[in-house]
């Protein structure tokens, strides 16, 4: 029974978490770039896009859309490199929802 126990895998049952991705204001980021990441990222039309973008400039974050775990890490993980590569100090993190 100890040996099955090491050997087998528990099945993952349930409801898998959800994740938000969110952007957080910053004084130096462009409101351009942060649109651009908006609608590149998170396929968001340039007037969405933009509310976003004056939404977090005023209350300090937003949320960009909810995810897996697999595919919000995948997103903050591009828009940083993206920000980096492109030197904007642009804050992306990872918020758990609670069901
Ligand atoms: N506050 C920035 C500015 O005035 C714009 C900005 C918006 C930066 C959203 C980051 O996630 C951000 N240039």
């Amino acid at each position: 029974m100890e040996e099955l126990k090491t050997k087998i895998a528990k099945p993952k049952l349930g409801k898998p978490k959800r994740f938000q991705v969110l952007l957080l204001n910053d004084d130096y980021t462009t409101m351009e770039f942060v649109v651009a990441v908006l609608m590149r990222f998170f396929s968001k039309d340039e007037e969405a896009a933009n509310a976003i973008m004056i939404k977090i400039h005023v209350d300090g974050e937003g949320v960009c859309g909810t995810y897996s775990h697999d595919i919000a890490n995948t997103k903050v993980t591009q828009v940083t490199d993206f920000a980096r590569n492109n030197e904007q100090p642009l804050m992306c993190v990872l918020r758990e929802l609670s069901d």
